[in-house]
């Protein structure tokens, strides 16, 4: 985007600062490479290269449009959702992109029913930019040209991603939905399915105090008159640690803390008490949420429940899980009598045995064999060899997490069913939330999984926006080679290539029963050696680093084979089959014979990478549409907006990448009237000849003597940092008395 302009002593400009990412002021002088430039902040130097050139005439709102910036580049962007933010705008487009910032405080005069309906009237497009205008140009494109049509929201973690999805189902409910009374309607039940899934797939992390531990893909089934007809809800790998494991002050899944929080009458028949007391739960020391009351969540949840179509006899087996669940957690290990055996380790640890095997229905002793005890087929005989305490413990957890994931997966199975496919559906709309970008401290195989699809995604709209970049230019009828953009394909490959990439590596080492992460992460260094997407860390013999489009993440190596084996242990599948509820048993249908004796394992990864590779080809056959969530500030408060963080989302979401990808074209637009207006002055003689607009802008350029622009039908298109050199020719055509004018009001704001 730095394309050097006449940047002159007088000219307003932005100077990067590593605290405020960009900061306004003017050039006081000029040496050779450097410009001294006077800032709010004082006189900064900096090197004319690094500096870019500043729109004095910007409306206090700002534009409710990027490409309607006179200067677009970082810091014009930046300024100008600033300056929308501190009103409360939270909602600008750039092109067809809609950037939406979190307002962490409830607008409700923007959303609602009288919204609802204003937008729903508004098919032009003239309100103020919204989500609902969004899914409104969706619908309509739907229902007129009758083609599939997506909504993809993306931004990091907390940037509200999962509420505008909220408010994407709320508004095409309205758009289609039946207005019936008496029953339930399908709107009404893909509504009433995000409350179940929160509960069951959303916890508290230190980024969002609801954050979404799986991907979601909503498709929304229209019949021929435009009405909602059905829906399917796919989703993506749940995080299975949560379970077993959390970090203080995040919270496990907010059903737990619901169901400790029930009436009375079911902490009785659960023997639930306070969530205090369950190893699951209090590695944390955080139990409740602000503004959060579990009790009523409690309430809310089994309504939801019975609303999407799960009885009350399943309600009740499910919650009876979760409470197995966190007895399971309690269940202690001490060394058995035999050497590396173990067994309960005190009358509490048998208590909360026993009680699992209660809830889940199955044999108590089973239960404690199962988790103590594995057999052996040898040969010749088999043999049940004991499990010292660590790795039963470490087995105890495995059978929570796999009794959890499954649960989630029939939850999502009895929605999909009850809300019922339409098979005589006639288009959809796809809406997809999917976790955002993830760089912690550690970062781990889900990281791996979650950055993975945002490539997947980045790839997409890069793809996308070069598309819609060409259809413009051939509306305007001109000529353009384009510039290549920059590509991602050679991180998907290192990821998921069929041969040779990181995926198909993993699973060879999980196949291999010698392999370790040691001779996993070699083989990586070995095979990735000169791949510039690839970094082995110095001082490091496990991490490896991956140069994301989005920035370079490191990766512990530690658990990846672990985590990426989807194997339920056969003694667990007997112990559960042979529950008495048929509930538990259906969870764990038998295995078909062979793959119950093969020793190849399912492959996590594999089965991933395979989930997207559909999800794309769904994505690739409907007309997408961009909403990109922005968090102002990590404190998750109101009225906050950190000018670096804000930079870095936009940077690593794509929404520069889009407006570098314009600027390798034609970034600036104007209607002829309004370059007329503003460049006029430039060439006085085109216009007293009084032609018409198109000569005289005509005109107009060919005296400046810029190269490169294009002249459509009915704007001018003008190549990145042109704007500001016709500006700079203004500035100087309008002689120095203006400029120092602005100069002096500057300095004495
Ligand atoms: P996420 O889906 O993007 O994160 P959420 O949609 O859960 O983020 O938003 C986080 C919180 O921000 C919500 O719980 C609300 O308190 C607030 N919020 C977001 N959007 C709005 C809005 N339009 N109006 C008011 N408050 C809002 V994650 O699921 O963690 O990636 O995996
Ligand atoms: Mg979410």
């Amino acid at each position: 985007m730095g394309t050097p302009v006449n940047i002159i002593v007088g000219s307003h400009v932005w100077i990067e600062d590593p605290e405020e990412a960009w900061i306004g002021g003017y050039v006081s002088k000029i040496n050779e490479k450097d410009a001294e430039v006077e800032t709010t902040d004082g006189k900064k130097v900096a090197n004319l290269s690094k500096i870019l050139p500043k729109d004095t005439e910007v409306l206090p709102g700002g534009v409710d449009d990027m490409t309607k910036l006179s200067y677009l580049h970082e810091p014009g962007v930046l300024q100008n959702l600033k300056a929308r933010y501190e009103l409360n705008k939270i909602y600008t487009y750039t092109g067809n992109i809609l950037i939406a910032i979190n307002p962490f405080q409830t607008l409700p005069h923007i959303y609602g029913a009288h919204m609802m309906q204003r937008y729903k009237e508004d098919p032009l497009g003239e309100l103020s930019p919204h989500v609902f205008a969004v899914a409104e140009v969706a619908y309509r494109a739907m229902v007129t040209e009758w083609k599939n049509n997506s909504i993809l929201v993306s931004g990091e973690s907390g940037a509200g991603k999962t509420e505008t999805t909220k408010m994407i189902m709320q508004f095409l409910a309205f758009l289609g939905g039946r207005a019936v009374t008496e029953g339930r309607t399908v709107e009404q039940q893909v509504l009433e399915s995000n409350p179940v899934l929160e509960a069951f797939g959303n916890a508290k992390t230190v980024r969002n105090n609801n954050s979404s531990r799986f991907g979601k893909f909503v498709e929304i089934q229209f019949d021929k008159s435009g009405r909602i007809s059905g829906a399917a809800i796919r989703t993506y790998l749940l995080e299975r640690s949560r379970v077993c494991q959390i970090n203080d002050p995040e919270r496990n899944y907010h059903c737990f803390y619901l169901l400790c929080a029930a009436p009375q009458e079911e902490i009785e028949k659960y023997k639930l008490g306070n969530p205090k007391s369950f190893h699951y739960l209090n590695q944390s020391q955080c139990y409740e949420l602000a503004d959060v009351n579990d009790a009523h969540e409690y309430l809310a949840t089994r309504r939801a429940m019975g609303i999407v179509g799960i009885g009350h006899k399943d309600q009740e087996a499910i919650f009876r899980i979760v409470a197995a669940i966190l007895h399971l957690g309690n269940i202690d290990f001490a060394k058995g009598k035999e050497t590396d055996s173990s067994i309960p380790k005190d009358s509490k640890a048998e208590f909360h045995l026993k009680t699992a095997a209660e809830l889940l229905m199955c044999d108590a002793d089973a239960l404690e064999d199962a988790l103590c005890k594995r057999v052996m087929i040898t040969p010749e005989e088999v043999i049940k060899r004991s499990l010292d305490p660590g790795s039963a413990t470490v087995s105890r957890d495995g059978l929570a997490k796999t009794i959890y994931s499954r649960l989630f997966d029939w939850l999502v199975d009895k929605i999909n069913n009850s809300i019922g496919q339409d098979p005589n559906s006639k288009c959809l709309i796809g809406v997809l939330d999917i976790y955002g970008f993830e760089s912690f401290k550690l970062n781990s195989f889900e990281q791996f999984c979650i950055n993975f699809t945002n490539e997947k995604l980045q790839q997409h709209f890069n793809q996308h926006m070069f598309k819609m970049e060409q259809e413009e230019y051939a509306k305007e009828e001109i000529n353009w080679s384009y510039i290549e953009f920059v590509d991602n394909k050679d991180v998907l490959d290192l990821i998921e290539k069929k041969s040779g990439g990181i995926i198909a590596l993993l699973d060879e080492a999980c196949m291999f029963p010698k392999s370790t992460h040691e001779t996993f992460a070699n083989k990586l260094y070995q095979t990735f050696k000169n791949n510039k997407r690839f970094i082995k860390p110095k001082l490091s013999q496990t991490d490896f680093t991956i140069a994301h489009y989005a920035g370079e993440v490191t990766y512990q190596s530690d658990h990846f084979l672990d985590k990426n084996k989807d194997y339920v242990v056969p003694e667990y599948q007997d112990l559960l089959i042979a529950s008495k509820c048929p509930f538990v048993s259906a969870l764990f249908p038998p295995l078909p014979e062979e793959t119950s004796k093969s020793s190849k394992f399912s492959s996590i990864g594999s089965r991933f990478k395979l989930q997207l590779q559909q999800l794309m080809e769904t994505l690739s056959s409907t007309e997408p549409h961009y909403i990109r969530c922005v968090k102002p500030n990590n404190l998750l408060k109101p009225a906050i907006f950190e000018n670096v963080n804000i930079m870095h989302q936009l940077r690593c979401g794509g929404v520069l990448d889009a407006i570098r990808i314009s600027c390798a074209g034609y970034p600036t637009r104007r209607p002829f009237f309004e370059f007329v207006n503003r460049f006029g002055l430039l060439a006085p003689e085109a216009i007293e000849a009084n032609c018409n607009e198109k000569n005289a802008c005509q005109k107009i350029l060919e005296k400046t003597g810029l190269k490169g622009y294009r002249i459509g039908k009915t704007k001018v298109f003008l190549r990145a940092g042109q704007m500001a050199e016709l500006d700079a020719q203004r500035a100087q055509v309008l002689g120095n008395a203006t400029k120092v004018i602005q100069q002096h009001i500057r300095t004495h704001q």
